[in-house]
């Protein structure tokens, strides 16, 4: 059967881009045999995980060899980040594992010493200037992709894969923080790759997939089919014949920062599944009595509700299970199903938390948390987030001497699906001391505020279950552990500020920035547009996150991000609705 056609290895989240495409009004057919690949019309590959693994799978199903063929047969081709990777000469992901060799150059591990790595977030797509290749791509000149990697191509002036094959160019990090430009897309005949996921870049996404599976054949598609046969068909790939010569334009750090909408979702005394939120933890209204306990308070419904904040310019989506301290079984079907109806019509990056974990079913059966975590992963979600379990795993790896034994869900998940798939979920609460010497194996700050005795000093006790169980270890051993163990970011919660509407816990959020390079959202406190930007402006946080106010319509998503830009805070633009 012709048609377009995805080339899948099972490794994570294709389910947005089937949905796009489908929304698309498009047909899309997996791949499952090496012959498939030559009769697709159009083939999109969808690298997910580790290059190593990308390409080891492309060897053991098979697909390699058909591949390269289809490639040197100049076939219309999209492929999306590792799936962009797999074309070049090899990466430093994996050096022993070479790649397809169809472009020159090696993918890079990106320079942490003065930026978050990995790159997780919006950024723009700048076309070198003189290429012809944009046209009909879809591309839009400042609009901002949503990229998520470690490795890239640096973008070398004057190399060939700079001058045959670059399409776009993206700079991550600024003067004096460390700043490298990549190239993050690349365009030969019908060969179209980024590095950003059109599927999780919102409209202006949808909008680059629309393009390439409505399109036809590509600009100068002729001469450059040679040139493609002569990369494929060469032993050890690159190619040999120079394009005419571009002038590219100085590129700038366009790296935005990321406004997170979270959804705290349980089921209510009525058994429905409802959008909830908290002061400072307590879900429950006030009875009025005082005596009975309240209802679960109930904020809406969560897949409408991740649609509203999808069209109004949420950066991304959070969805967290709130009452997954309570033995959930691996098919915890209502969360998985809240997944799957939000990824057909939500089209930026979805995290799910709660019950990452092992899980035991009623009749005594073991999942391990990487079960669990592919279980959501294969329903929609793009990275996970992990609660109690963090702790206990830092506890392991320092009771361990500091180091992991391998097996916490940390590990296993961010082995499997790499590191920015593994978000942690932190709970911590205020302990106020008198001094430091009161707290001997904690890291002691100055809070901003007294203690409510006059306390001048406070550690940050880390918490288990929702806050319910306080734990004998400090915000900033859980971070320090945890990163070491493989994780790819923090959430940050307090559960002093949750609700409270009055600002995040700036002292909190500097502490925990300080100790780690893995990028940090902020969460808990906002009450208005003004908070967002302190945060921004004081901690130099990567992105804020905020529930009640958004879920209450106190503060739209609107005036947080008009707010953020009069404050000269480089923030995504709410896209214009594509009619799919
Ligand atoms: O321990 O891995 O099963 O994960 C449980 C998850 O559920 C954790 O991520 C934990 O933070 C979350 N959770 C558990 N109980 C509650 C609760 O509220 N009773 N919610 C809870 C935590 C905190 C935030 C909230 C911000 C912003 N919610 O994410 O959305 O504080 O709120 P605001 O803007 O209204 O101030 P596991």
């Amino acid at each position: 059967m012709t048609g377009t056609y995805l080339l899948d290895y099972g490794a994570g989240n294709v389910r947005s881009l089937v949905n796009a495409v489908k929304k698309l009004g498009h047909d899309i057919t997996y791949v499952k045999d090496p012959s498939d690949i030559l009769k697709a019309d159009k083939l999109i590959f969808p690298g997910v995980g580790a290059f190593g693994s990308a390409m080891q799978s492309l060897h053991a199903k098979g697909y390699a060899e058909p591949l390269k063929q289809y490639l040197s047969l100049n076939k219309p081709f999209m492929g999306i980040c590792v799936g962009m990777q797999s074309l070049f000469e090899g990466s430093d992901e994996n050096p022993d594992v070479p790649g397809l060799g169809v472009i020159p150059g090696r993918v890079r591990l990106f320079d942490s010493t003065l930026k978050a790595v990995p790159h997780m977030g919006w950024n723009t797509a700048r076309t070198i200037q003189g290429a012809e290749r944009a046209k009909g791509c879809g591309l839009e000149e400042g609009r901002a992709y949503y990229f998520v990697h470690s490795f890239a191509v640096p973008f070398v002036e004057g190399s060939q894969e700079a001058k045959e094959w670059c399409l776009t160019t993206t700079q991550y990090g600024g003067e004096g923080s460390g700043g490298e430009v990549f190239i993050s897309s690349v365009r030969r005949g019908n060969i179209f790759c980024t590095q950003f996921h059109p599927e999780k870049s919102g409209f202006a996404g949808v909008n680059v997939l629309k393009a390439f599976l409505d399109g036809d054949a590509a600009v100068g598609a002729e001469g450059d089919a040679a040139l493609i046969q002569a990369a494929t068909l060469a032993p050890g790939g690159g190619l040999s014949v120079l394009a005419p010569t571009f002038v590219p334009e100085p590129t700038q750090d366009q790296f935005t920062k990321r406004i997170v909408a979270c959804l705290d979702v349980r089921a209510n005394d009525q058994g429905d599944l409802v959008v909830t939120k908290g002061d400072q933890y307590d879900v429950r209204e006030q009875s009025t009595d005082g005596q009975e306990q309240g209802d679960v308070r109930n904020l809406g419904k969560p897949v409408e509700l991740a649609r509203r904040y999808f069209e109004e310019g949420a950066d991304e989506i959070t969805f967290l299970n709130i009452t997954s301290f309570r033995n959930c079984p691996l098919l915890d079907l209502p969360m998985l199903e809240v997944l799957r109806r939000t990824s057909e019509t939500v089209f930026v990056p979805l995290t799910i938390g709660g019950g990452i974990k092992d899980v035991v079913d009623p009749d005594g059966k073991l999942h391990p948390a990487l079960e669990v975590a592919g279980e959501y992963f294969r329903n929609g979600a793009d990275k996970v987030s992990i609660g109690s379990d963090a702790v206990y795993a830092a506890e392991k790896y320092y009771a361990l001497g500091g180091r992991g034994d391998g097996t916490s869900a940390i590990e296993t998940i961010a082995h499997a699906y790499g590191s920015q798939a593994v978000v942690i979920s932190v709970d911590p609460k205020k302990v106020y001391v008198n001094s430091p010497a009161d707290a001997p194996t904690h890291h002691v700050i100055q809070p901003a505020q007294l203690g409510p005795n006059g306390e001048k000093y406070c550690w940050y006790q880390c918490t288990v279950s929702g806050g319910r169980e306080g734990r004998d270890m400090d915000v900033r051993q859980l971070v320090v552990a945890c990163q070491a163990l493989g994780a790819g970011e923090i959430l940050l919660n307090s559960m002093d500020q949750d609700g409270m509407k009055q600002g995040y816990d700036l002292a909190l959020i500097q502490d925990v920035r300080a100790a780690i390079s893995i990028p940090v959202i902020a969460s808990s406190g906002a009450g208005c547009a003004d908070h967002f930007v302190e945060v921004f402006e004081k901690t130099g946080v990567q992105a804020a996150l905020a529930a009640g106010i958004f879920h209450r319509r106190e503060v739209p998503l609107e005036d947080v991000k008009s707010t953020c830009v009069k404050a000269g805070i480089r923030i995504r633009t709410i896209d214009a609705p594509l009619a799919i």
